[in-house]
């Protein structure tokens, strides 16, 4: 009686349905996924062959749909979006800006560039290039080979939080300043800073950003002296030099190192993630389905999901990754939890197949 009335006048009994509202932990509709790297490169080179680059297609990109969320275009997860752009030889990628903060991953190629507000900074195979929220960003290449690269975007927490904008510069590249790849100069030498930067007082946008793969591999060789995360291996946070908060506001980035046959201990936590192998084979199990990975391919851990890691090849395995952590940090809505039971390994019930 009292409930029907409340329906009609637009308002609701909290005690029936506060279960809903507060769940006693994240409830979500998104499963993991796996996608291979031939069917992506091969649909990709395809779409080169189809489709020229410029103000008609401002973009050549395939995006990771995940199926559990497939009435939501580019959501991977509720938050975050990976796509793979390829840019041949002399194409320019018009200069726009947006709301959703973007990393680049480069998967294969060289020769090409990004430029960001004016700072043009090319880019290598496994160098991580920021285009931060808002600033205006435009890729060309002057190389001869095809340019693959991933692009992550926060593009489900804009969405949900309806903040996007969007703007096309008024030209197809935006005047470049400097020397290319001054910012490398600049802020890439670990532990030091130029004089003329200290008294730089904004943290934001990060002023380096380009991470050159030659630095990370160097860090993450140091780092494998010592001993290792249970859970993530040997892994490191790509960080803003100024302030050594993450290099981008919103997205966290990540490299981790699983040395041969490393097998990681399982752990859930807030933060939702998508992987890309940047080389090695193995497998993570994610609430116990098996995901097995080899060089190229992309997959998702959706929040609060148990995951591990196992390279199950002798060498190296390198897995990039980006992430929402910095705002449920900022928020205050990150938990972890570690896997008790068992040792701390799940037991596999199901392989996944695409
Ligand atoms: O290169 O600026 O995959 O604006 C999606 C949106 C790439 C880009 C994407 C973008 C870009």
């Amino acid at each position: 009686m009292l409930s029907q009335t409340l329906e009609e006048s637009n308002l609701g009994p909290l005690w029936e349905n506060l279960g809903e509202m507060v769940t006693k932990e994240p409830t979500h509709t998104i499963k993991p996924y796996l996608w291979k790297w031939d069917v992506i490169r091969e649909n990709l080179i395809k779409s080169g062959e189809l489709l020229k680059v410029g103000r008609a297609a401002e973009r050549r990109v395939i995006y990771l749909q995940n199926p559990s969320l497939s009435d939501k275009v580019g959501f991977a997860t509720e938050t975050l979006y990976a796509g793979i752009q390829l840019l041949l030889p002399g194409e320019v990628a018009p200069s726009h800006r947006h709301s959703q903060g973007a990393i680049r991953y480069v998967i294969e190629g060289d020769g090409a560039f990004t430029t960001v507000n004016g700072e043009k900074t090319y880019m290598n195979e496994g160098d991580l290039v920021l285009t931060p929220a808002w600033t205006w960003h435009d890729h060309g290449h002057e190389g001869t080979e095809p340019m693959l690269w991933m692009d992550g975007l926060d593009v489900g927490m804009v969405k949900n939080l309806c903040g996007s904008f969007f703007e096309l510069f008024d030209e197809d590249t935006y005047p470049v300043k400097g020397v290319p790849d001054g910012t490398i100069s600049r802020f890439a030498a670990t532990g030091v800073r130029p004089v003329s930067e200290r008294n730089r007082t904004s943290g934001y946008p990060s002023p380096l950003i380009n991470y050159k793969w030659n630095n990370i591999e160097k860090g993450l060789e140091e780092l494998t002296r010592l001993e290792s995360d249970a859970f993530d291996g040997y892994a490191v946070d790509y960080i803003n030099p100024i302030n050594g908060q993450s290099a981008d506001k919103r997205i966290g980035c990540t490299m981790q190192k699983l040395t041969g046959n490393m097998h990681t201990k399982a752990h859930r936590h807030v933060h939702s993630v998508i992987y890309h192998v940047k080389s090695g084979s193995g497998y993570t199990v994610i609430n116990g389905e098996k995901f097995e990975w080899s060089k190229g391919d992309f997959f998702v851990i959706p929040p609060w999901n148990w995951h591990e890691h196992h390279n199950t090849g002798e060498e190296n395995a390198y897995l990039f990754s980006i992430n929402d952590r910095p705002v449920m940090d900022l928020l205050g809505l990150e938990m972890e939890e570690e896997y008790k039971e068992d040792n701390g390994y799940q037991t596999v019930t199901s392989t996944f197949s695409p």
